[in-house]
Order: C-alpha cells, then structure tokens, then sequence
C-alpha cells in the first residue's frame, strides 16, 4: 500500500473516498497529489506541503483537471511525471464545439455559481450553470455579486428567488469586503472543495483573494458594457485559512453542458412534478390546452427548459448520428428539389 502523509493531503482536501482510492493503487509505483492548477499541457501538484511543476505522461487517458488527484514519479531527469490519475468522486465538465468532453474541475463538493447584479445579470444562463452543477453531482450555491453598484440589487435578488428551485442556496456578497467569508462560511469547512464558476469578471478571482488571502490578479472592467477581460486566464486552487480549498477558474465564454436529458428534468423538477397534472399525458407544454406546467412555470424559464432540452438532445448524439442525420436531410432536400421542379 502507498504510504502517505494523511494530514497534509487533508489539507488539500483528502477526503475518504479518495483515501480509500489511493489505497487501492497498492503496487507502490507513485506518490499522491492534488492538481493545483493547469497551464496548457502541464501541471503544478501541490501535497499539502509544497508546490511544484510536473508533467503528465502521454500515456494517460485524459489530461488532469484541477482538483484531480494523481500518482506522481520521479521522471528520471529532476522533474515530476504524473502517470496516474486517481479516479474522481465527480467532474465538471463541458463539451467543446466538436463534442469533446473537457474536463474543468474534479472532486469537487460545492460550486459557487457567481453572478453579478450589474450588466451581467442572466436568468437563463444561471439556470445552464445550475443544470451543469446538478449533471456533476456537485451542490450549488448561487453567489450574487457587486449588489453595491447598482440601484436594482434588491429587485433583482427577488428575482433569482423566485426563478430557481427553493432548495438552491442564495447569497449576496461584496466581493472585497471580509464579511464575504463569513457569510459563505457554511460552505468553507476544513477539507471542502469549492470551485468559482461564472462569467469573466463578476468577482470571483476578487473573491478567492478575499476567502483565501491569495494575491490574484483581478481585472477591471472594460469601460462602456460590463464585460469582464479575461484577467484570469488558468484554473487554480487556494487554501482557505479554516481549511478550505478554493478554486478559481477563468471566466467562461461558452458553456455548453456535457449533460443528458435526465440531467434537465432534474434541474427543473418541478415541470416534470407539474406534468403529471397535464390533461395530455404526454403534453410538451408547448400549446397544448390543459397544460399544467404552462399554467405555473415562469414562461421565460419554460422557454429555457425546452432550449436546454434541445441542447443535450443535439449534443448526446455522436458525430456518426449527426453525420447520418445530415445525410438524411440531404436525401429530403434532394427529393425536395426533385418535386418542386416536377411540379413547376
Ligand atoms: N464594487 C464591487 N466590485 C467588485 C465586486 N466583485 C468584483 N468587483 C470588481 O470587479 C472587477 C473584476 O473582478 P475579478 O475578480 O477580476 O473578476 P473575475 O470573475 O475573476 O474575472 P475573470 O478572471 O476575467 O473571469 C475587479 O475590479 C473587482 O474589484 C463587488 O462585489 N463589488
Ligand atoms: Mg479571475
Ligand atoms: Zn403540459
């Protein structure tokens, strides 16, 4: 079995699941660690008592995320290679344009899903990142920013209470001011995992700085909308001074949930609840008379409900079932054509 320093890694998070993993991998090849941060293809561990660079083997499956936890060795010529990777609790993950799953964070217990009350402040999105936390297995807890810059932060603080399911947490903070700690306290318990998740400048970099006593970069905003720059460009991991692990992540442009359809009912269980109360039982609650779900639901988030839906639909099929699906079309469109100049 590995022999390894338990109460370092707790600091970092070790939790027992993942003891009990590395446990397993008994051959004695490899040290643990937890991915720190992730700069293009390398790696910077961190065991609870230092941090240093490494670099993973071609030959693993996938390339770690922050949060992952890992079997380093010796490569031979004074730096580290990861050759393992500990298989995580849970993944947050999205899929690029062409499909492929990328994997943002691991091991995950809490996201912080910051939203600022000013410009950036989207309903819609906020119930995508709500989608893609529950898909993970990961709890969320909806973090509303710079409520001290705008008149409306009241009304607008009402407004995600009424949109989002009652079980979802939701706290306001001033990024800057220390009470922010406090107040995300109940998230922040010695060997947490939290990850910050949110579009490019809302506050989250402001935010671990304040949580963690980190000196990162944060970025002003460009003058004119409410766009952030981009100021935090690598995913990383920070040390909460009461024992928590923070990882702050580069504001997302795109995010397109690596998610099933299951994962969407469960986001908006109350529609498949409502459902049942439908006239037709197999209403789409699009137009159908008796309808339920239309009768209860906020429309825009019924609008957002049936946009995600297709989202997943479109994005669980393989590039061969779209490439099959495109033939397919392009078969229609021919016979399309052929019986429109018949006519004519
Ligand atoms: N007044 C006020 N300013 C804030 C608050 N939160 C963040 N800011 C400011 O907003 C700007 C952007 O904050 P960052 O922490 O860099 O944002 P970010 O989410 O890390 O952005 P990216 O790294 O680009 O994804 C900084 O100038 C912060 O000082 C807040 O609650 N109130
Ligand atoms: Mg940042
Ligand atoms: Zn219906």
């Amino acid at each position: 079995m590995i022999d390894f320093n338990v109460a370092a890694l707790r600091r970092i998070g070790l939790t027992h699941p993942i003891a009990a993993r590395l446990a397993e991998h008994g051959d004695g090849h490899g040290l643990p660690a937890r991915v720190a941060s992730v700069h293009r293809a390398s790696l910077v561990l961190h065991d609870g008592q230092r941090e240093w660079p490494a670099r993973p083997h071609p030959g693993l499956d996938a390339l770690p995320a922050v949060g992952d936890w890992v079997l380093y060795e010796d490569d031979g010529h004074g730096g580290t290679c990861v050759r393992t990777l500990v298989e995580p609790v849970n993944v947050l993950a999205r899929r690029g344009a062409d499909g492929t799953r990328q994997r943002l964070a691991a091991n995950v217990d809490t996201a912080l899903l910051v939203m600022a009350l000013d410009g950036d402040f989207n309903l819609r999105r906020l119930e995508r990142y709500l989608m893609v936390a529950r898909a993970s297995d990961v709890a969320p807890v909806v973090v509303l920013t710079k409520g001290d810059l705008v008149p409306d932060a009241d009304d607008k603080a009402a407004q995600v209470g009424a949109r989002i399911p009652v079980a979802v947490p939701v706290v306001r903070v001033q990024a800057t001011a220390p009470d922010a700690a406090g107040l995300l306290a109940p998230w922040l318990g010695a060997g947490q995992t939290l990850v910050l998740l949110g579009m490019s400048g809302v506050g989250k970099s402001t935010l671990t700085n304040t949580l963690t006593g980190a000196l990162q970069d944060t970025g002003g905003v460009r003058g004119g909308d409410d766009r952030g720059r981009h100021t935090t460009t690598a995913r990383s991991l920070h040390l909460c001074p009461d024992g928590a692990c923070v990882i702050d992540t580069p504001g997302l442009r795109s995010w397109q949930p690596d998610a099933d359809e299951e994962d969407v009912g469960a986001a908006f269980e109350e529609i498949g609840t409502l459902a049942a109360r439908c006239r037709f039982h197999d209403c789409t609650h699009t137009s159908e008379p008796g309808c339920a779900v239309r009768e209860e639901v906020d429309p825009d988030r019924l609008r957002n409900f049936h946009k995600l839906l297709r989202e997943v639909r479109h994005a669980e099929q393989t590039p061969l079932d779209r490439i099959a699906e495109r033939s397919k079309w392009k078969v229609l469109k021919r016979e399309f054509k052929a019986r429109t100049k018949a006519k004519g």
